[in-house]
């Protein structure tokens, strides 16, 4: 049986399709060069889908050194790895190396967790530890982090395979 559709139907329907894709949107360490605007519309924001989720690895020179998600994992500092620093390119060794460790988010046992941070300047500057941070406040990074996050995590990986050090990781 053949039914006929309106052009009208057809566009909601689309729009659907598009509402629904934007439920979650995963920022591997969000591009700078080509973005760095103050308009959300051309650049991600947390207005882009109902969970935001933001991985950083070369904030400052590759990616964005601003929280831009619900959530904002910043990693070993968010700027330079440790695994990066023989590598001949270390900067774009950091702004790549997010792709591995969401990868390796997906089964790993031990776990990417990070601890909250007040503000971007804090964990740049070295002021946000976990000592005392409760665990129910620590935040699992990558592929099953909680969209009922909120706010500015840091966490340390190892320099090598595995990175993943699970809860007890921060400075
Ligand atoms: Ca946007």
């Amino acid at each position: 049986m053949h039914q006929e559709r309106s052009a009208g139907q057809e566009n909601r329907d689309k729009n659907q399709v598009v509402t629904e894709e934007l439920c979650l949107l995963l920022g591997l360490d969000p591009g700078l060069p080509l973005f760095a605007t103050l308009n959300n519309a051309w650049k991600l924001d947390s207005e882009d889908a109902d969970f935001v989720d933001a991985i950083h690895t070369n904030a400052g020179v590759f990616g964005k050194i601003e929280n831009l998600g619900h959530v904002d994992f910043f990693i070993n500092g968010g700027s330079f790895l440790p695994a990066c620093a023989q590598h001949r390119n270390p900067t774009l060794c950091s702004h790549l190396l997010v792709t591995i460790y969401f990868s390796e988010s997906i089964d790993t046992e031990l776990g990417f967790w990070g601890s909250p941070c007040s503000s971007i300047w804090y964990l740049l500057v070295g002021w946000c530890s976990d000592i005392n941070i409760p665990e129910d406040q620590k935040l699992l990074m990558g592929e099953l982090c909680s969209q009922d996050g909120r706010g500015i995590f840091y966490l340390r990986t190892s320099d090598t395979a595995p990175y993943a050090l699970g809860e007890r990781n921060s400075y």
